[in-house]
């Protein structure tokens, strides 16, 4: 078999590059290790940045986005028992949408086998090879048959346990990472969300998150150690640790309770290995960075790489000029350490820390105060959260 690009990982920054490539008439083949029901099923992000809906839009992938998305003018963020909203629209001009990771990549999924592209869903054993030389190629195991995928460059979107980072020599590559002593439980609930737009709570307990999926479903996490077994959590002590936290003085508001279908947790890490490219593979998305979610961004920054290869490999496969591609790694990471710092501050404004002192914890609320109460401190909150412009 052989192809342009082969794109290793059917996850939206695999899905996205074969979309935008294949409107360039660039050719590829994604390989994914699941299947497509597992991939459609994936519950992970659900707030798109501004200029992540246009990109989306540009694919051909925006009409479900758009009639069934939700536009937020703006968040909450709720502490000392008072909320207070950064209003994008006054202070940027911009909205986010509210519209479930696992949907894009549904639609990405529908326009791709509608244009007849290739995605092979549970292909074992997957080895990006040769991409040292001019020839590099993938192998991998499909239908129980050793099958080998020729390109030109292989496309690394196989998330952050994926094979490729780890198939570039230790030496070529520098490691950035922080953990973060606690993870967020996280629950889907089959009940109308208790707010229009999201609440992000800063309380002596811990923090907690109050999201949607449409109009009907809420997805709210809640601070926890980074271990955390969900099953030590009853229905019950999840709403009752979410209410504690949520709550709120001086306002006609209450927590909705629903039944709770889906629980997990996930660990907190800022992560980047430089560069993303090594000889013939490049690494787009969660395969090269990983934010903690507290800034909604993963999802928006593995786009945003996205953008910038497919339009490198135009101006390759169209232009005849190289100079884009040379400077992927670059324009990327520009980007990329803007919202690590970002996602990072996030993080630190809104958690509780075990070994905060008095004076540090007067702090973090003196800071939440500052951010609420200038204009130009919430304007740096909001024009991050709706997303820095592109390059
Ligand atoms: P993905 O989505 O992990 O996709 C990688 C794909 O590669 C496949 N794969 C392989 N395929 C073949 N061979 C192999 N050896 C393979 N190894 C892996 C995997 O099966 C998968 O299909 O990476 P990608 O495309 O880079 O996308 C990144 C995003 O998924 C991620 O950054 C976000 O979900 C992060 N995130 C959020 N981002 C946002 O922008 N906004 C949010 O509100 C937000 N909330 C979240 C989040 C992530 C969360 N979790 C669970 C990590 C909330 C949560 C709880
Ligand atoms: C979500 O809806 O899953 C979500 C929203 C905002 C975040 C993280 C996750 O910061």
């Amino acid at each position: 078999m052989r192809t342009q690009i082969g794109i290793i990982g059917a996850g939206p920054a695999g899905l996205l590059l074969s979309q935008l490539l294949h409107l360039h008439g660039i050719e590829n083949v994604v390989l994914e290790a699941r299947s497509r029901q597992y991939v459609e099923g994936r519950i992970r992000a659900g707030v798109l940045e501004y200029d992540a809906v246009r990109t989306l839009e540009e694919a051909g992938v925006g009409a479900r986005m758009n009639a069934e998305g939700l536009k937020h003018f703006g968040v909450n963020l709720r502490f000392r028992e008072r909320t207070h909203r950064i209003d994008f629209a006054d202070l940027t001009g911009k909205f986010v949408m509210v519209y479930s990771q696992h949907d894009v990549v549904r639609d990405l999924i529908a326009a791709r086998l509608a244009a007849g592209g290739t995605i092979l869903f549970e292909a074992s054993d997957v080895r990006p090879c040769d991409f040292e030389s001019e020839h590099p190629s993938i192998r991998f195991r499909h239908n129980g048959q050793e099958q080998t995928l020729e390109c030109d460059f292989i496309a690394g979107c196989d998330g952050f346990h994926g094979v490729c980072r780890e198939s570039i020599p230790k030496a070529e590559l520098a490691i950035y990472e922080r953990t973060y002593p606690f993870g967020w439980l996280g629950i889907l609930a089959d009940v109308p969300p208790s707010s229009e737009e999201l609440i992000y709570a800063n309380h002596e307990r811990g923090f907690a998150l109050l999201s949607m999926r449409g109009r009907e479903r809420s997805r709210l996490y809640l601070q926890c150690a980074p271990d955390e077994d969900p099953e030590a959590w009853s229905d019950e002590r999840i709403w009752e640790e979410l209410s504690w936290r949520f709550a709120v003085r001086g306002e006609d508001w209450h927590l909705k309770r629903g039944p709770i279908t889906q629980k997990s947790v996930t660990p907190m890490r800022s992560f980047v290995a430089e560069p993303m490219q090594y000889g013939r593979l490049f690494l787009l998305g969660d395969a090269a960075h990983i934010v903690p979610p507290t800034g909604a961004k993963g999802l928006n920054l593995a786009l945003a790489d996205v953008r910038v290869f497919a339009r490198a490999l135009d101006s390759y496969y169209h232009k005849h000029d190289s100079t884009r591609l040379g400077e992927y790694s670059n324009t990327c990471l520009r980007r990329i350490w803007k919202v690590e710092r970002f996602s990072w501050w996030m993080t630190s404004l809104l958690h509780r820390f075990e070994t905060h002192s008095a004076f540090e914890r007067r702090i973090q609320l003196a800071e939440l105060d500052y951010v609420v109460s200038s204009r130009a401190a919430s304007t740096t909150l909001a024009e991050n959260y709706v997303g820095l412009p592109l390059e």
